[in-house]
């Protein structure tokens, strides 16, 4: 008899639990990996086994590419699945499952190596004609040469690390007496945060949106996109609420966006679930990164297309069968996400502790993703989202009143979250219009 296929959970929190469920829907056995600060949580009492992988500390455990991989192999495991965060976007680790042996569920070694540097990222979409923001990424010789090349693009500009993304590392400059000396910085600070110096400037846009295409490839020449997501409400680079369709962007240039997205991962041969950033600005939409995992926000196209992408995910890297077909795909009425974090509503330093009760909220076209249980002591160690409500119904006005609902559902006692605002942001005028931006939730409701 063939042996049931098994997947390792390299991760913990949200996206271990809904990489479990799918994993056994598809009637694979899994094995799971916790540090000694996670050992209560819920989808090790799911899995078929639990390997303790280190210490609290990340570099120790969660980072830990060779205690991850005795663990697969411990665990006699078929794939690891690396879910998002962690080791999800390191090459070296993807290549180091390969090699000894286990699929490693997302792209190819190459892939992740090329859309992590960010200016090769960039180079290679212009290649296939998508579009990025004006900038320069060449060589920076002297003051007097950076100038001239920032005086084509105009201020202010963006400084940003190649090695960096996800906003860490970014310096804006509006003038040119300050231009040499944030370049400088920029660098020091990339240098020491991700071990290279290598910087690109951009035009800085000043009241973009973040709208995302998330797209999934065969690995062979195929590929689909799953339309469009709006992320623009975050605080500090953190998202907070994401919905699919994106909103108030005319039809044909988002369905220009989509094609464009989707013929360049085609080209790549991209395997997997993947998703194109750009940021929207007066009618025009920039790249400015590729993702190439699976994302926090991908329930809420789940919710619209009705395709499990995780499942997908796994089928694609376990059988390697590709389902998807863009004939068939279609948008199903309106999503949002709402993330729930452990945290101060007023300072938003990260609030661990133990949850005393949990109400989860419920009804028709409500999801509730999360590991939390009455009882359960949030550790210190980790990110703070601790939970995401997620709702559909058939437009945006219903989906805000919907999520009002939940939100009010939602009962999470003996620690401090962010319910509250969210249920601000939900009665927001500006929000309620769509006319949010990425510095909305600081500038008008903060
Ligand atoms: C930008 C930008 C404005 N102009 N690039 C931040 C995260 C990183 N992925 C890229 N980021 C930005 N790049 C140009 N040319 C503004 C941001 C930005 C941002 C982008 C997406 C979502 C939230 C953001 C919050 C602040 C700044």
């Amino acid at each position: 008899m063939k042996k049931t296929k098994k997947i390792l959970i390299a991760n913990r929190g949200v996206i271990a639990i809904r990489a479990l469920r799918a994993a056994r829907e598809l009637g694979y056995e899994v094995s799971s990996v916790y540090s000694t600060a996670d050992k209560d949580q819920k989808h090790l009492k799911l899995s078929d086994d639990a390997i303790c992988i280190g210490p609290a500390s990340v570099k120790d455990s969660y980072l830990n590419e060779a205690a991850i991989i005795s663990a697969a192999e411990l665990g006699n495991c078929d794939a690891i699945y690396p879910g998002f965060g962690f080791l999800a976007e390191n090459a070296d680790f993807a290549e180091k499952c390969e090699k000894s042996g286990f699929k490693f569920v997302g792209p190819d070694v190459g892939v992740i190596a090329s859309m992590g540097d960010k200016i090769k990222a960039k180079e290679i979409m212009q290649e296939l004609n998508v579009p990025t923001v004006p900038g320069y990424d060449g060589e920076i010789t002297t003051e007097e040469q950076i100038q001239d090349k920032v005086e084509k693009i105009g201020y202010p500009v963006i400084v940003k690390a190649s090695a960096g993304g996800g906003g860490r590392g970014m310096r804006v400059v509006h003038k040119k007496d300050n231009l040499w000396d944030e370049i400088q910085s920029a660098k020091t600070e990339a240098d020491f945060s991700f071990g290279s110096d290598k910087v690109f400037i951009e035009k800085f846009l000043l009241k973009p949106r973040h709208i995302e295409i998330q797209i999934f490839g065969d690995g062979k020449g195929n590929a689909v996109h799953l339309f469009s997501r709006d992320c623009s409400m975050q605080r500090k680079y953190q998202k907070i609420v994401e919905e699919a369709p994106a909103i108030n962007v005319p039809i044909e240039k988002l369905e220009e966006i989509q094609k464009i997205s989707v013929e360049a991962c085609k080209s790549l041969k991209y395997k997997g679930a993947g998703t194109l950033e750009f940021l929207y600005e007066d009618g025009q939409f920039f790249f400015i990164e590729m993702n190439t995992r699976i994302q926090v926000e991908h329930t809420v196209t789940e919710m619209i297309t009705g395709v499990d992408l995780v499942q997908s995910q796994l089928i694609l890297a376990l059988e390697n069968e590709f389902k998807l077909n863009q004939n068939v795909l279609k948008i199903n009425g309106h999503a949002m996400q709402c993330r729930i974090n452990a945290e101060n509503p007023k300072t938003f330093v990260p609030s661990p502790g133990q949850i005393k009760t949990v109400h989860r909220p419920g009804g028709y076209h409500v999801r509730f993703e999360s590991q939390i249980y009455s009882g359960y002591k949030i550790p210190p160690d980790y990110d703070s989202l601790i939970a995401e409500i997620i709702v559909k119904d058939s437009n945006r006005e219903r989906v805000l009143n919907k999520m009002k609902m939940a939100l009010d559902e939602t009962v999470i006692e003996g620690i401090d979250t962010n319910l509250d605002l969210h249920r601000r942001i939900m009665s927001d005028e500006g929000f309620r219009k769509s006319d949010h931006y990425i510095k909305y939730l600081e500038e008008k409701i903060l």
